[in-house]
């Protein structure tokens, strides 16, 4: 049987289309979970599933699932991704694998196929984490891994919460959280990285998701005149924050291996130019494959944090805002797309993901995996984030063609 080929034009015009919604003037996408832009991008979405002929759902946390029916009654092959971006945000990173799925639907809808399986797309609430941590959030619920109510009271630093969001951008839907049952899930995604492209490859065979650890610090020290107050009587609650950013780089380069280390997020009160910080409330991102090397590095950043803080003579506390150990995907399904890249004679390698993903999620509950395709650069959560037309048209082509092998293999 000839297998169908997904229309890569289209792919791109819907990529373009969706991509106006929250454009930013310079470029790029802000389009941060649960905001205006949110609810636009979710509307023209839902639009196209039933332009499809899906059948939709909106759960109460927001997560909409659309479901292309199959001629079994059986649990659905599920593709997906988010649509919430960053505030500095590109056209892919999330949006490629909702549309991708959603071009698969229309290929097999137009050429009258109808798979053994249903066949659903996710759109899952703020993967991000940028606005409301943590990241994966709606997915995360979605499994059970985080109480709806404990989701739904989380703000952002306005004190605005989910619930109160979704509330306004009429997204609270009234499906039961975690339905339907999934039989499997496969992401196609960016890989925002520079791996493949360094590389010359075309497609990566995702393995799993590397570990996640993210804080927040907060550094109350005593504001003070800046000329009049001698360098050895100030508790400065900048230079805290500043030495707990220079010393998680020199802890990823001690620690060496795939440890990664980010203080993304920095806010100085009163911040102004003639008073020493009273306060300083900032983010830390430790990432790595390793479970063991993760937990020593948590254990490093507080154990300096503390004595950093004690030296200035400032109070500091922490809190978690996303913590998820490293994930492994279902062997079976990894060794499916890696069997579909190379009946596509694409070129690939296995490897890990650096980002989070709702995949990483979904791998509680059902096999699952991940398809990468290059981002130039290596660049993303950054407005200029690019992928070629033919990586986006031949990572839809693969999703196609494991899709299809998951939802008519035998039961
Ligand atoms: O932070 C991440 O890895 C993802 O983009 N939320
Ligand atoms: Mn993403
Ligand atoms: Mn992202």
């Amino acid at each position: 049987m000839s297998i169908s080929q997904i229309n890569g034009q289209r792919l791109l015009d819907n990529l373009h289309a969706l991509g106006q919604i929250g454009a930013l003037p310079s470029g790029g996408v802000n389009r941060l979970a649960l905001s205006d832009a949110d609810r636009a991008g979710r509307d023209w979405t839902l639009a196209r599933m039933r332009e499809l002929g899906m059948r939709v759902a909106v759960d109460a946390i927001g997560n909409i699932v659309g479901t292309y029916p199959g001629t079994e009654d059986l649990p659905p092959v599920m593709m997906g991704s988010h649509i919430d971006t960053v505030r500095t945000g590109g056209l892919y990173d999330g949006n490629y694998g909702v549309l991708a799925g959603l071009e698969v639907i229309d290929t097999l809808r137009e050429a009258g196929i109808q798979t053994q399986r249903p066949l659903a797309v996710a759109v899952f609430t703020n993967e991000e984490g940028a606005r409301f941590q943590p990241d994966m959030m709606g997915s995360l619920v979605y499994v059970g891994g985080l109480p709806l109510p404990e989701a739904l009271t989380t703000s952002d630093a306005d004190g605005v919460s989910v619930q109160t969001e979704l509330q306004r951008i009429g997204y609270q839907g009234t499906a039961t959280v975690g339905e339907p049952m999934v039989d499997s899930y496969v992401e196609l995604h960016i890989e925002q990285g520079p791996v493949l492209e360094q590389l010359g490859l075309q497609i990566g065979v995702v393995e799993g998701v590397q570990g996640i650890s993210w804080t927040e610090f907060t550094v109350e020290g005593q504001s003070n005149h800046a000329g009049t107050t001698p360098m050895a009587l100030r508790h400065d609650a900048a230079l805290v924050a500043a030495q707990v950013t220079v010393f998680v780089r020199e802890l990823s380069q001690r620690l060496g291996g795939r440890q990664l280390a980010t203080v993304g997020a920095l806010r100085l009160s009163p911040n102004l130019v003639n008073v020493i910080a009273q306060q300083a409330v900032f983010t830390v991102d430790l990432r790595n494959t390793d479970s063991g090397a993760l937990a020593q590095a948590e254990s490093d950043l507080h154990a300096y944090a503390q004595q950093a803080a004690q030296a200035e003579g400032v109070r500091i506390t922490h809190r978690s805002l996303a913590r998820f150990e490293p994930v492994a995907f279902d062997p079976l399904v990894v060794n499916l797309v890696e069997q579909q890249t190379q009946a596509l004679g694409a070129s690939y390698q296995r490897m890990p993901s650096g980002a989070g993903h709702d995949a990483q999620m979904l791998a509680r509950v059902c096999p699952s995996a991940m398809i990468f395709v290059p981002s130039v650069g290596g660049l993303s959560h950054n407005v200029r984030e690019h992928t070629e037309p033919a990586d986006l048209q031949r990572g839809a082509q693969l999703l196609l063609q494991v899709v299809l092998a998951l939802a008519n293999r035998p039961y």
